[in-house]
This record gives structure tokens, sequence and C-alpha cells, in this order.
């Protein structure tokens, strides 16, 4: 099957890089968000999010003509969706309006013959459920009159670009034809092997492959809880066991963020609540680390109240400025909660502004005066960073590592008393 007008709804962390690939591999391509923001920022020839090689990547997309942003869907041969699939706070339900809308917005454009690919993360048989009795709404049939599937985004933030192209692909048709329609399309620019399978499967896989994540995580940072119990130090422990050839234990950490695995394994608890026990005790443990760090920084420091900490990093993990569902943030609420006082400081984010959250834009504003250092993310900048320089930026001798990425030697040789996540003290 051939497509060559393709329109991509969501212009996201999925949606701009896979709008641009396809642009770059000679489709027409209309890239939609309803973002008015988002559209003005590309078409001026801006970029709202970060990921590396994605500036180049859009720019020549939009270069060669062959990509296009706007607001509103238009006809074309195939329509991905690639919007947030977020939860809500409260009961964490999956939050599908974003997906609801986007399938609404395609449904007076499709035609005979069209494709429709969702993309977005969603909960267990989301195409057939909710997709296909908006999409019919047109008086077309799916999987008769038009292709649908679903094909789940694996890419990793930090390394789309690469992921994008080289990881295999599911892609899930509500027929095997439809599976095969969604086949055509991306073996434009995949390398990896594209597996046909059935929509509800290529769902599943998504949330499970993010869940198995999520309770190796939620392990991980158990064994830090008990090894802190036991006078052990679990990074020790950790790298002694992955010995084993079968055992392959995660790192502990302040706790899991982001958008995807933060947020994919309540689908499951959502769907099936009487069915997905353990993996809503690994949701509960990984939830609950934030509060372990500030009860580690609460005894290597004493009471917390008119404590002045340098919070270092906010992002959700290492080397990316994503600061969604990050542990990070959730720790420094919490230590501000306990009484103290954080400044914190996001080498990705400088300027980030957060409900709550003193962050400041430089390593040495967020050291001024402080008691306690406390690293949160381990950025490459902070791994390097000398001890010896941040003893001379503040006047405490305290620091908290929550990713083991300091040296214990250099930090005491500079006097600091240096606390590590999971090694008793
Ligand atoms: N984390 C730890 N310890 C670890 C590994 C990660 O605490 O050993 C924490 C991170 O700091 C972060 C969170 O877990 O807060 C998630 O980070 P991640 O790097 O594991 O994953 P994401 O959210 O960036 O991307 C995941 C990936 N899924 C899997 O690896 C199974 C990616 O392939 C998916 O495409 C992405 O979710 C998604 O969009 O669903």
């Amino acid at each position: 099957m051939k497509f060559q007008k393709l329109c991509v709804l969501g212009l996201g962390y999925i949606g701009l890089p896979t709008a641009s690939t396809f642009a770059t591999h000679g489709f027409d391509v209309v890239g939609v968000d309803v973002n008015q923001k988002v559209v003005e920022t590309l078409q001026s020839g801006g970029l709202h999010i970060h990921e590396p090689g994605l500036r180049d990547l859009v720019q020549s997309a939009i270069e060669s003509g062959n990509l296009r942003v706007a607001t509103q869907p238009e006809p074309a041969d195939a329509f991905m969706i690639a919007v947030p699939t977020p939860f809500y706070d409260d009961d964490k339900r999956a939050d599908m309006r974003a997906v609801i809308s986007a399938a609404q917005a395609i449904t007076p454009h499709l035609q005979k013959g069209n494709l429709v690919v969702l993309e977005s993360t969603s909960p267990p048989r989301t195409t057939m459920d909710l997709v296909v009795p908006i999409l019919e709404k047109s008086g077309l049939k799916a999987g008769v009159d038009f292709y649908l599937a679903y094909s789940p985004e694996r890419v990793l933030p930090g390394q789309i670009l690469r992921e994008l192209v080289e990881n295999a692909r599911v892609v899930g048709g509500v027929t095997p034809e439809c599976a095969q329609a969604g086949y055509d399309l991306y073996s434009a620019f995949v390398k990896g092997d594209i597996i046909k399978t059935n929509a509800t499967t290529a769902e599943m896989v998504k949330l499970m492959e993010n869940t198995t994540r999520d309770v190796n995580i939620a392990i991980a940072n158990e064994f830090s809880r008990l090894a802190d119990r036991f006078g052990v130090d679990v990074w020790e422990a950790i790298s002694l066991a992955n010995l084993h050839p079968r055992i392959n234990i995660l790192r502990p950490g302040p706790g899991v963020g982001g958008h995807c695995i933060s947020v994919d394994p309540w689908f499951f608890v959502e769907a099936a609540p009487d069915l997905a026990h353990l993996i809503r005790t690994a949701r509960e443990v990984n939830d609950a680390q934030p509060e372990f760090v500030v009860n580690l920084v609460e005894r290597s420091l004493g009471s917390l109240a008119g404590k002045k900490i340098a919070a270092l990093g906010l992002a959700f993990k290492p080397d990316v400025d994503d600061l969604r569902e990050s542990p990070a943030v959730e720790v420094v609420h919490l230590l501000q909660k306990a009484g103290a006082s954080v400044k914190a400081f996001e080498p990705f984010a400088p300027n980030a502004e957060l409900a709550d959250v003193n962050s400041v834009p430089t390593l040495e504003e967020a050291l001024v005066g402080a008691n306690a250092v406390l690293l949160l993310v381990a950025h490459g900048a902070f791994k390097e960073l000398d001890a010896g320089k941040v003893a001379a930026s503040m006047p405490g001798r305290v620091a908290v590592d929550t990713v083991n990425s300091w040296d214990v030697n250099a930090w005491e040789a500079a006097g600091f008393k240096l606390t590590r996540l999971g090694v008793s003290f």
C-alpha cells in the first residue's frame, strides 16, 4: 500500500520526531497541534521541546517543504495520533480526552482507503472500544472501508531519533489487512523488525514493557530501604547480585518519574483492579521513595525546620529537560513541607517555573548559604562536580547523594559528611 500524504496529530516528544522523520523520507506531512503556541513556535523556526538532534531534523523537514504545521487536521492518506494520555491525579484513571478529540477531528476528513494509527499509550481495548466507534461516525467501517491500527512508540527520551528508526515496532491491526497497512507505512524508515499482530495485543505489549520496568525499579528501591536497615551498601550488593548470569537489578533512586513509566502501569490497575495487585504495589513503592529520601536527609542533617538545602536536579532522569512527574520535584515539595528552605538548580531547564519550587538559574545561587547539598538527578555535569569547589561555595558540610554518583573519598576529603541512598550510616 502506498501512502503519500500524512497527517500527524500531536507535536510532542513522539509526534514531532515522527512527523519530521516521515517528511525527511519524502512524505508530504502536515503536523497538527491544538496548542497555537506550539504551532507558532515551530512556524517561526523554534522548538518547544529539548531532544538531542531534533532541532536539525525539524529544520530540514520544514526547509524541504515536506513538513507543514497547523492547528487543524486536513484530508490525508494516513493519520497518526500521538497525543498525550496522562492520568487524573485523584483516582489515576486514564485521561483519554486528547485521544477522543483527535479521533473526532479526523472523522470528518476520513475517506475510503485511509489508514489511521493510534500511537498514544492507552488502556487495553482503547482502539476497539473507544476509537472505532468515533471513526465509524464517518459512515465508514473500520477494517472494511478504512484501515485502523495501534502501534506503540517505544523510544527512550534522550535517544528518540535513533530509536525511532532502529527499534523493533509492533503494529496491531483491527484486521490483518490493517496491520499490513501499518507495516507498509512504517517500513518507509523503520530499520528494526516490524511485527504484525492485533490491536489489543499491541496495546498490552506497550503497557507490559513499561510496567515491567516499573516493577523492576520498585524492587531496587525496596532493596535500598532494606540495605539501609541491615547495614549494607545497596550499590555494592546490587553489583554483586548482578554478577549472576540471570539477574539484572536496576538502580534505586529518588523515585520513578516521567510521563510513561510512572503513569502507564495505572492503566492496568484501572482496567483490572481485581487482578493487578503487584503492579499497584510497585507503583506505591516507587511513589513513596521521595518520602524515604526526605527521611534520609533528615537523618543526615537533623531536624529540617529552618535548614537551607541546595537541591541539584529537577528533571525526571539524567540529561533530559523533562520535569513531568519528576520525583525530584516531589522531594523538594516534601522537604519544604518539613520546614526546610530549598533552592533547586536544574541545568537543563535553568529558568523552569514550577509551583512551590524556588528554582535558581545557577549552581552557585543554589549553594549560597546552604546547610546541605542534595543530589537528585545523575546529570553528567553533577557527577563531575568538584567537591572542593562546592565546599568553598556553601557553609554546610552535609551532602546527600540519592543516585550514587559522588565519590565518598573525594567528598570526605573536602570536609563533607556524604550520605548515600541505600547505604547505612
Ligand atoms: N529509573 C530508576 N532506576 C533505573 C532506571 C530508571 O530509578 O534503573 C527511573 C528514572 O530516573 C526515571 C524513570 O525511572 O525517573 C523512568 O526512566 P526510564 O529511563 O526507565 O524510562 P523513560 O520513561 O524515559 O522511557 C520509558 C522507556 N520504556 C522502557 O524502557 C521499558 C521507553 O522505551 C518508552 O518508549 C517510554 O518509557 C515511553 O514513552 O513509554
